[in-house]
Order: C-alpha cells, then structure tokens, then sequence
C-alpha cells in the first residue's frame, strides 16, 4: 500500500505516527507529493487533491485522515480501544487542526489579502478547544488511542505554526499529553522539517 503525505502536514503526520504504532511500515510505503503544486500523482490518486491519501491493494483510494487511521488500525488488528469518548476526542482535536491550518493559510496571505476577522475568529476557536480538551484529557486513563494522538499531533502543528499561542499557559495536562507523545519514537520520526 502507498501512503501519499507531506511532511509538513499535521493530518499526514497523524497516519504517519499510526503506521509506526501498529507496526506497519513494512507494508505501507510513504510517498511524498505538494498538494500545492497539484502533484499529478496525487491528483490521479485523490481527485480532492489533499494528503494524506491511502493507495489501497486493490486500488481504491482513502482520503480523509481519520478513515485511513481507521484502516490502519484494521489492518493491525484494531489493538487500541475505540469508544465514544475517544472519538469525541477525535472531532475535537481534528477541529482544534483545522482552525490551525485555517488560521496558518491566512496568515501566509499576501499582506493586503490578510484578513483579521478571519485571523482573530479561528484564534478564539483555538483558545476554546484548548480549554475544552485540558479539562477532557483530566479524566483521561490511557493516552494510546487515536483521540489523544489528534490531540498530541495537533499541539505540536501549534508549536510548529503558531508558536506565539503559549497553548501550554496553564493547560499542564495538555502539557503532560504532547510531552508522552512527543517521548515516542513514532513521533520523533515524523517530525516536520525545521525549515518546512
Ligand atoms: N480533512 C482532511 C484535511 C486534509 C488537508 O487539508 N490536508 C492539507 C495539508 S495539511 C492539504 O492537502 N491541503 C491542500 C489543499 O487544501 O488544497 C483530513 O483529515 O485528511
């Protein structure tokens, strides 16, 4: 199978890190393709022109990062519980990536494009799942499980784009949740490049 990604993509990252966790980087290569410069491969692959995207065996695609997470996990016989919580916690982290890379396109708009309502609004949303998912993750047992890695995967795209957000100011629990991940070897080695 064939994992279309960027390195530089939180949502690529996400599958990227469940590949190494359940063990199955022997069966699943990664190819690398800009969805900015409509990369032909992908385009033929996903008509939506995003990454990540999932070559299947027999040739149909998967778009959408928590579906292929989904089969990923499949594949490996579905070793992490899934509950309602957990895909609660899913949603939120997938919102908390989207207003992120929403907030990321508007910033690197030419300066007379750049809008601050757009900015300000997605900046509000950012703040309010942070403080939503600090007090979830209080309650939380077991931080392997694909709700949390959203989570995990989407605080360190803040470190990586938004830095200035001091997310971890009074969020320790947060805190303690990207510093776990961040200790995995299936997130060191899918770190964005520092220049990306
Ligand atoms: N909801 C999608 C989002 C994927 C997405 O937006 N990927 C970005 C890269 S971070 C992309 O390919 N953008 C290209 C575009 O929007 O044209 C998912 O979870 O896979």
């Amino acid at each position: 199978m064939k994992l279309i990604i960027s390195t530089t993509s939180p949502y690529s990252r996400k599958c990227r890190v469940m590949v190494r966790e359940m063990g199955l980087t022997g069966r699943i290569e990664e190819v690398e393709a800009h969805p900015f410069d409509d990369d032909p491969d992908l385009l033929r692959a996903n008509p939506l022109g995003r990454v990540p995207c999932l070559q299947m065996d027999d040739g149909q695609a998967l778009t959408e990062s928590a579906l292929i997470a989904d089969y990923i996990a499949e594949q490996a016989g579905d070793p992490w519980p899934r509950d309602w919580t957990d895909r609660r916690l899913e949603a939120l982290g997938n919102g908390l990536l989207d207003l992120t890379v929403m907030r990321r396109v508007e910033m690197v708009r030419d300066e007379g494009q750049r809008s601050d309502f757009w900015i300000g609004r997605r900046e509000r949303g950012i703040l309010r799942a942070l403080d939503e998912l600090e007090t979830v993750v209080a309650d939380l047992e077991n931080p392997m499980a694909q709700g949390p890695l959203t989570m995990a995967v989407a605080l360190a795209y803040l470190d990586f784009r938004y830095p200035e957000s001091d997310w971890r100011g009074g969020r320790p629990n947060l805190q303690a949740l990207k510093e776990a991940w961040a200790g995995r070897d299936s997130f060191k080695d899918t770190q964005p490049p520092a220049d990306g």
